[in-house]
């Protein structure tokens, strides 16, 4: 097979989980704008990731965060999602919205708090197993803003018994999801602020435990694709929020920021074979789309993916290993550089047209009228989202 014929075989397999709350009204603390047509319920949201999945052809799963998407019902849910042609990817458990968190969930000092936000968590647990995700993803918020505050040690030991238990009632094929983020609520000390100390807890947990990368919740400068290449080595990276940062947690379209760094991310997953679902990672999307029409926001998001995809599988590997065995350095980083550098869209164009897809969904989704159509359709009731 020629490269191409490579490149396209693994990215046809490849597969994007969008984010439900990408599809609800976000914003920021200053304002949320209402978009027209913007998901008013988990239904809706289904129905935009599987516009999302039918324009693309590799976005077949949508995760869920409880309680923004809530339901009497899992099952039917679940029955819409796969009516739709996707299904239910991972379950967000929401630990940070509630009065009785200002001291944190699982780390919290008041045993009732941390016995509340453990139950929200096992519920999850549950949800899981209803609607055959394959994975629970959790993210705490949980700090302290002040030295002296709480006592960092014992909220370590707080937040490891909870995830014992948690790890304990998954059931078998989930995996636990932990994903960290440097500052944001908390200013001082957050509980899971890097990759170290999510990976100190799966570890101790055992093999379905593992970490999540969320490409916004760095700071500057930090090499992301060194984090990947460490995790992967000793198998204990479990799957990716992708967004763009300029600033903090910017949360925009992956790719806008910084394409080079997501090729780079993205050479690593080549480089381990990692790519297809064969390779047990969750590419999930994390993303909120303030200003921006949402479907095609999400669309863009898919596409930009499976660019920077293209572009690392590209690389000459063979070339670059002898590059690197024979110390030519400025050969190694060119032939890196090369492969980033190559135009990809036409490849993917013609993918897209032979997996009977438009070249262009972006362009497709203009056509399809699904914006205007949601947007006449959606009227009344409540846009889910930040606090709902
Ligand atoms: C936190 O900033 C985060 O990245 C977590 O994944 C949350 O669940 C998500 O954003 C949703 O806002
Ligand atoms: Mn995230």
């Amino acid at each position: 097979m020629s490269d191409i014929a490579t490149a396209k075989a693994v990215l046809r397999q490849q597969q994007i989980e969008t984010p439900s709350w990408a599809y609800g009204n976000t914003g920021t603390r200053f304002k949320v704008f209402a978009h027209p047509g913007a998901a008013r319920n988990a239904f809706e949201k289904i129905e935009d990731a599987a516009m999302v999945h039918r324009l693309t052809g590799v976005a077949p799963s949508v995760a869920l965060h409880i309680p923004w998407d809530r339901v009497d019902d899992y099952v039917a849910l679940g029955k819409h999602a796969s009516e739709h042609g996707v299904r239910i990817g991972a379950i967000n458990p929401n630990v940070f919205q509630e009065d009785e968190y200002r001291l944190g969930s699982v780390c919290n000092p008041d045993p009732a708090v941390r016995r509340k936000a453990t139950d929200h968590l096992l519920e999850c647990v549950e949800i899981a197993q209803v609607t055959g995700s394959p994975a629970v993803s959790l993210w705490f918020a949980d700090g302290t803003n002040y030295p002296g505050q709480d006592d960092i040690r014992a909220r370590q030991d707080r937040l490891a018994e909870a995830l014992a238990e948690v790890y304990g009632a998954l059931s078998a094929g989930v995996e636990m999801l932990l994903e960290y983020k440097l500052f944001e609520p908390s200013f001082y000390t957050m509980d899971v602020p890097d990759w170290g100390t999510s990976l100190l807890h799966c570890l101790a947990l055992g093999d379905r435990a593992k970490v999540l990368v969320d490409t916004g919740h760095h700071a500057p400068g930090t090499n992301i694709e060194f984090i990947v290449a460490s995790l992967m080595r000793v198998g204990k990276l479990g799957g990716f929020h992708f967004n763009s940062r300029f600033y903090a947690d910017d949360d925009l379209l992956v790719g806008a920021a910084d394409p080079y760094q997501l090729f780079r991310i993205m050479f690593e997953m080549v480089r381990a074979d990692a790519v297809t679902p064969r390779g047990g990672i969750a590419f999930m999307l994390d993303q909120c789309h303030n200003i921006e029409d949402k479907v095609a926001a999400e669309v863009r998001s898919v596409m930009n993916v499976q660019e920077a995809t293209a572009k690392a599988l590209l690389v000459d590997r063979e070339a670059l290993a002898e590059a690197q065995a024979s110390g030519d350095v400025l050969g190694a980083n060119s032939i890196f550089v090369d492969a980033f550098s190559t135009d990809v869209r036409p490849m993917l164009a013609e993918l897209r047209v032979e997996m009977g897809l438009e070249p262009d969904p972006l362009a497709a989704y203009l056509r399809s009228g699904y914006g205007e159509q949601i947007a006449k359709a959606r009227v009344g009731g409540t846009a889910t989202g930040w606090g709902s």
